[in-house]
């Protein structure tokens, strides 16, 4: 029915009631209360559907075709950031041999490794890429609520990852002060790009990185907040949403941290101001700053930092718990605490960031407080584990390819688990800090483990985005080659750690405490390295090939329940769901429902038999 004649019913109806006021109103219509019918759809706006191929898949406001895009940039520059650690593993197996790495960009490898990863990699591509296109998809809406705004998102985040990889090419080369980019060092001439353009330009790439997120995340903030379609409450919310959402919120709230210390240290390498900067002699010279607090950088930076790790966890979370219960298909064990877990772990992370601060000199108690909090953060987490296990117990597993990386999360994510509690406690974390144990239980739990729900959550919405599958075979061998790989390349650097050996060193030399078996586990580490590195490439021919070999896959291969799966056209158009927005009758789990004709009921499938028994309302 055309708008203007149900605002016409509309009128009658309210009229002999006397809560018409005369005008028409333009809010809220409830109109299909009166009439008992479901909602007329939304008139379609035709200004806004793209007109020309420039304005459809370059300058799109499509939220799958920025979810793509944000996914292409994120993983190109990946793969930059995987050749870096390619440089680096070969100085570190084989010192002496490559004559072209000399110790100062060793130091820049590492800092463009670790920032392009945690940044520019996985929080752009588990909330611009994976939440630009399943949060509209799963709450059954068009689109981001602000499309335009969305859009520039993406232009300003790739415009800071080129910013990013100018510095490469600055004189002197991109900033070796580490990805902490810890003051005053960062700024000071020993370290390379601190009194050359490094430090300059990746300040500058981070600020426009925070821009370009902030308006996207406040995109995916609201469209989960106010764009939810007719019956998706927030507890029907598949936990990939709660997982995006939750992570968003952090992240608007932990990234201004980072800004604000960013364009201090700008000012303070521009300008000559002394935010960070303490009174010190340099070169022997005594240097122009003076009054600064180094402390404060780091209190900002891990204030960012901290939450950082659960921005990229919690995408991670909730698309591994909707894997898991596709595949095994059995409901999610604990819905409601899985929710809350996930928000929980999302606050106590913002009371924890210290804990990377232990031997920074602070105060004893204060090493206390943040030893308790960071313990306590063990307690929702293994909420989840349990229920990630009680959601598989009994169930119909189907190893599928995202299944299997879904289940080496858990497993990696427990691994990495069990050594932040470790190092959460102060007086283990003295003796580690700083060596080899840390980059070994961070690349368990923040580069591992997410990593393994990127390549899981691609498997799976793959054939949604394209409309084929993934090769299978080669995708169980990209599967067993990267699992058991990164199980090779980071569990030796436990024992390396606990031998002593220091992260960031160039080289280890010949000190005594180090034995032979060190240096021979450090070359052993480097060819699984590049061997795992160069599976990838098996991974991206499969995702080149099935473009165009792949299996029609239909739309809705996994037989799964949310709304993506349900739209009316695979690849979905624009605006998703053609005429009728879904209506939303029940959670996002109904699984293997007992006397149900299926072992799956779609969200928007209407309990038309009220006898089945089970069924969630
Ligand atoms: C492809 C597998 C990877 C390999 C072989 C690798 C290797 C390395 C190496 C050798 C270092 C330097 C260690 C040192 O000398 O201190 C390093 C540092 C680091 N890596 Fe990775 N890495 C990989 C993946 C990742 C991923 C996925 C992340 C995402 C979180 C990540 C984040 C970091 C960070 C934050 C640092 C610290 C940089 C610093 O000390 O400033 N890495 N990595
Ligand atoms: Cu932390």
């Amino acid at each position: 029915m055309p708008l203007e004649e149900s605002m016409g019913v509309y009128d009658q109806l309210i009229a002999p009631g006397g809560h018409n006021r005369g005008g028409i109103s333009m809010v809220d219509i409830p109109y299909e209360e009166i009439a008992g019918v479901p909602p007329a759809e939304v008139p379609d706006v035709e200004l806004y559907h793209p007109r020309s191929w420039w304005t459809r898949y370059v300058f799109s406001q499509d939220a799958k075709v920025i979810a793509v895009q944000y996914a292409l940039t994120a993983s190109a520059i990946g793969l930059v950031a995987l050749v870096l650690s390619w440089l680096m593993r070969l100085q570190l197996g084989f010192p002496g041999t490559f004559s072209f790495i000399d110790p100062n960009q060793y130091l820049q490898l590492i800092t463009m490794h670790g920032m392009i990863m945690v940044i520019y990699l996985l929080t752009a591509l588990f909330l611009g890429g994976f939440g630009n296109y399943l949060i509209p998809l799963m709450v059954g809406a068009r689109d981001m609520v602000f499309p335009y705004v969305n859009m520039l998102s993406y232009w300003v985040y790739l415009l800071a990852v080129l910013v990013l990889a100018s510095s490469f090419f600055a004189p002197g080369g991109p900033t070796g002060a580490g990805w902490t980019l810890y003051p005053p060092q960062a700024v000071l001439s020993g370290t390379p790009g601190g009194q050359e353009w490094g430090i300059i330009v990746m300040l500058a790439s981070l600020i426009l990185f925070i821009i370009g997120f902030t308006m996207g995340g406040l995109n995916y903030v609201v469209t989960v907040l106010q764009a939810r379609t007719r019956g998706m409450t927030l507890m029907r919310l598949p936990l990939t949403v709660w997982g995006i959402f939750t992570a968003t919120v952090m992240a608007l709230l932990a990234f201004p941290a980072l800004f604000v210390a960013s364009v201090m240290m700008l000012f303070d390498r521009a300008l000559g101001t002394s935010f960070f900067m303490p009174t010190l002699v340099e070169m022997g010279q005594l240097s122009k700053y003076g009054g600064g607090s180094p402390l404060l950088f780091q209190h900002l930076f891990w204030f960012f930092g901290h939450p950082e790790v659960y921005i990229v966890a919690l995408p991670a979370f909730g698309i591994v718990s909707d894997l898991i219960s596709t595949h095994a298909r059995k409901n999610i064990f604990g819905y409601r605490m899985m929710v809350w877990a996930i928000v929980a772990i999302g606050a106590l992370s913002f009371v924890v960031w210290a804990h990377h601060m232990y031997v920074s000199g602070m105060y004893p108690y204060f090493g206390y407080f943040f030893a308790t909090t960071t313990l306590i953060i063990a307690i929702p987490t293994a909420i989840k584990v349990y229920n990630w296990v009680l959601t598989l117990w009994k169930g119909d597993i189907h190893l599928t390819v995202p299944m299997l990386f879904a289940l080496a999360f858990i497993i990696t994510f427990v691994n990495g688990g069990l050594t932040g509690l470790f190092l959460g406690n102060v007086v283990v974390d003295v003796p580690l800090s700083d060596t080899m144990f840390v980059v070994a239980h961070f690349h368990m739990v923040m580069g591992v483990a997410p990593i393994l729900v990127v390549l899981g959550g691609i498997y799976q919405w793959y054939p949604k985005v394209t409309g084929r599958m993934l090769n299978e075979v080669l995708g169980k061998f990209h599967f067993w080659v990267t699992f058991l790989g990164a199980y090779l390349i980071f569990f030796p650097m436990h024992y390396l750690g606990l031998l002593g050996v220091p992260r960031r060193y160039y080289e280890l030399g010949e000190a005594a405490f180090i034995p032979q078996s060190a240096h021979t586990l450090n070359a052993f580490i480097s060819v699984v390295a590049l061997t795992v590195g160069f599976a990838q490439m098996v991974f991206l021919f499969n995702l080149a090939w099935s473009l165009f070999k792949g299996k029609p896959s239909g739309g809705n291969p996994w037989r799964a329940t949310t709304l993506e799966w349900q739209t009316p056209e695979t690849p979905p158009g624009h605006g998703n769901w053609g005429k009728e927005l879904p209506v939303v009758y029940r959670w996002a789990y109904d699984y293997s429902v007992p006397g149900a004709k299926e072992d799956f009921i779609p969200q928007n499938q209407p309990p038309a038999a009220r006898s089945v028994h089970g069924a969630r309302p």
